[in-house]
């Protein structure tokens, strides 16, 4: 029925997988998980770092067990794909060899850089050009903290795992402007941006756009995992939420999206940048979809402050299922005590509850030690900071929302949709929970000719092939 099989590769910051999409014009678009892995941070040489040699060995066993998959129901996967999050990179020698192991966003190196970059471009100038939201994470703070780039390249970690598979060296567009070193409006590298901080022309590969071919799989590779030599690798939207956004099943003109993972990408979708200064110091940005739109959001905090809980209290001895935890949470009365989910202090890892207590101190306010309270807190936060995230964003873009679309793993917490139903007013519609694997399989198929049409008619397949739950202001939340 003219289909075709896709590999994709999914890593966020706590969890990767490796799937296979089925997409036809008939049947739409259907995932099957071949893969999953564990990611987190790890400690080295004093570093919060990616352990990066593992992480591409199970990608390359998800791609194995992909291949073996395909080849018993006598399909052959057409392309790959490979999404992760943004930001972070791996400094290449000359010769292709990682000089050290990729240090990770959490890690406090770059906050130390930022008053040194603000001295060379002062951030007026950065948000003019780049229209990026400040965090002192963005790969400009941590280029500046390296202690030696000549002769080195940069690669985002999706293209490092690109360059691993083909050997082609390419930064793919979306999550180049996450660098802070991308012309939002030229599409280009800022290069008197580069000059000014002393970071040579060529850090960066050059860019490639979502849909372009990267290239076909090295021999190792093929060896490895049984992959047929000519599967392409395919740019798509590399990083994680370009992808998400890509496959958010809105078929409203004024809808706005939240991404809801180990953090929330709370924003709407726009044709041209808005680089004003009401949007800098809102702290918005202008990050880069597919098809050349604009991801205007900001980001909140995230699902990060739930697991992090939980792994505290799994280290003390407590573990209760999320489901049981999450009914209980629920069970509480409104109105409880908040934090703002979007401070920095809850940015790296440890004793979360206990941080999380403080900032609630901070306020004024007392957080009781109960697991529940603490997730209820969370919740309420997250909503309160998602409601004011779209308020600014509707009074910055002078829209006016009509409905929510929250996908990625905080689309199946009822709480947390319910919440963000009463915190806005607004309709939230909820799913799919794998958006962002199905933006990454929808951009390889819509470059092999499997679908057509620009990003409504990719997310009408993704609507027709999910079951959204609709969330309303004000409704009792049943039983889970
Ligand atoms: C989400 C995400 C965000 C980015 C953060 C750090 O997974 O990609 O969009 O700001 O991770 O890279």
């Amino acid at each position: 029925d003219g289909g075709k099989v896709f590999a994709a590769v999914d890593i966020g910051a706590s969890s990767g997988r490796v799937m296979l999409g089925r997409a036809s014009p008939s049947t739409g678009v259907t995932l099957e998980t071949i893969h999953r892995f564990p990611n987190g941070v790890i400690e080295l040489d004093g570093g919060l770092r990616w352990d990066f040699d593992a992480l591409f060995a199970e990608v390359l066993k998800g791609l194995a067990a992909a291949a073996s998959v395909a080849a018993g129901n006598g399909e052959r996967i057409a392309s790959i794909g490979i999404d992760t999050w943004a930001v972070d990179y791996g400094l290449l020698d000359s010769e292709g060899k990682l000089v050290s192991v990729p240090y990770s966003y959490r890690d406090e190196r770059s906050r130390m850089m930022v008053e040194r970059v603000h001295a060379a471009i002062p951030p007026e100038r950065l948000y003019a050009t780049t229209g990026l939201q400040f965090l002192h994470f963005n790969t400009l703070y941590q280029l500046a903290a390296e202690p030696e780039l000549n002769g080195l390249q940069a690669l985002l970690i999706p293209d490092l795992i690109a360059f691993l598979l083909t050997g082609e060296r390419r930064t793919e567009a979306t999550n180049a402007s996450t660098t802070g070193l991308f012309d939002a409006v030229s599409g280009k590298w800022a290069l008197d941006f580069l000059d000014a901080l002393g970071f040579p022309r060529n850090i960066f590969p050059p860019l490639i756009q979502p849909g372009e071919t990267v290239g076909t799989l090295l021999p190792s590779v093929v060896q490895r995992t049984g992959l047929l030599a000519d599967t392409e690798v395919v740019a798509v939207g590399s990083h994680d939420t370009a992808s998400a956004v890509a496959a958010v099943p809105a078929s409203e003109r004024e809808f706005a999206y939240i991404s809801s993972g180990t953090w929330s990408l709370v924003g709407v979708e726009l044709d041209a940048p808005v680089l004003s200064e009401a949007s800098r110091t809102a702290n918005f940005t202008n990050e880069r979809g597919v098809d050349g739109t604009i991801r205007y959001l900001r980001n909140v905090g995230g699902l990060w402050l739930l697991s992090e809980c939980q792994r505290s209290w799994a280290a003390q001895g407590f573990s209760q299922a999320l489901p049981a935890l999450l009914e209980a949470a629920a069970a509480l009365p409104a109105g409880g005590p908040q934090i703002n989910a979007d401070d920095p202090a809850f940015t790296a890892p440890d004793n979360m509850p206990d941080r999380i207590r403080a900032a609630v101190r901070n306020t004024g306010d007392v957080l009781p030690d109960r697991p529940a309270a603490v997730v209820r807190c969370i919740m309420d936060s997250l909503a309160a900071g998602y409601a004011r995230t779209l308020a600014d964003a509707e009074r910055l873009t002078g829209r006016d929302v009509g409905v929510v679309h929250i996908v990625g793993g905080g689309s199946q917490n009822r709480l947390l949709c319910q919440l963000t139903a009463d915190a806005t007013g607004k309709p939230v519609i909820a799913g799919p929970v794998e958006a962002t694997a199905l933006g990454n399989v929808l951009v390889q198929a819509r470059a092999a000719g499997v679908v057509t049409g620009g990003l409504a008619e990719l997310r009408e397949l993704v609507a027709a092939g999910t079951e959204l739950v609709r969330y309303e202001h004000g409704e009792i939340l049943a039983a889970q």
